[in-house]
């Protein structure tokens, strides 16, 4: 029996932060299993059960412990399986350091780049009409934010300091929806943000997962699970 079962979605950036952390320490006695979000699966009353707020990722143990929303969930399985991608508990500073990343990424870069994925990437799929006026609003954002962010990262290897950890892993998905969006430039367009895009997305395991989900998207969403 597995550890724990992953419930997700294919192409859930939500869901891939967890299933990066995962593929980083090599942890792969697990089960995932996808739900159809165009079907609103993650409404189900099943679901909601797992969580009240019907979204995905959820990781559900076979120690009972039913747990929602991606930062969480990878945070608690880093200490879980001890992959080292967080600074030791008696290093209050690094904690704290790290703790700063961490909000720096959700509310500076994870809203302004979520907003245009969903504008850019989700909308176009559903047939729904993109509001250009709120993407610009977002690529103004984001643009203060990669300008800032470059200026740390002169001085510093990754976002929580010189160590790669878990706020980089947090960056990876929304990152590439960029990419995929078109919107690459604001990273590669910077050196040192470029640079350390390219840290970042080959590590060997970072590097593997992501060639395997790519040449695996055609026949899965030709599946339309
Ligand atoms: N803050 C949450 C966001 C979760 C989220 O929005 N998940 C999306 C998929 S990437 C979802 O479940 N969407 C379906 C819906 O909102 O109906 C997290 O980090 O896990």
């Amino acid at each position: 029996m597995p550890a724990f079962t992953l419930y997700g979605a294919r192409g859930s950036s939500n869901t891939d932060r967890v299933r990066l952390t995962l593929a980083e320490g090599g942890i792969k006695d697990y089960e995932v299993v996808f739900l159809n979000l165009q079907n609103g699966e993650q409404r189900s009353e099943e679901h909601i059960k797992r969580n009240p707020w019907g979204k995905i990722p959820v990781l559900v143990t076979s120690g009972n412990l039913t747990l929602y929303e991606s930062r969480p969930i990878s945070k608690y399985l880093a200490k879980k399986y001890a992959i080292p991608l967080l600074p030791a508990d008696t290093d209050l500073e690094a904690v704290a350091l790290f703790d700063q990343a961490q909000s720096i990424e959700t509310l500076y870069f994870a809203e302004p780049a979520g907003k245009i994925s969903f504008e850019k990437f989700l909308k176009p799929i559903l047939g729904l009409p993109v509001n250009e006026a709120a993407v610009t609003e977002a690529m103004r954002s984001l643009e203060t934010f990669c300008d800032v962010t470059e200026r740390h990262l002169n001085q510093h290897s990754y976002m929580a300091g010189d160590e790669f950890s878990l706020v980089d892993i947090y960056y990876i998905p929304l990152v590439q929806r960029l990419f995929v969006c078109g919107y690459g430039e604001v990273i590669t367009g910077r050196k040192a943000l470029g640079a350390w895009w390219e840290r970042c997305i080959n590590r060997p395991a970072i590097k593997e997962m992501l060639a395997a989900d790519k040449a695996a998207a055609p026949a899965a969403f030709s599946k339309k699970s």
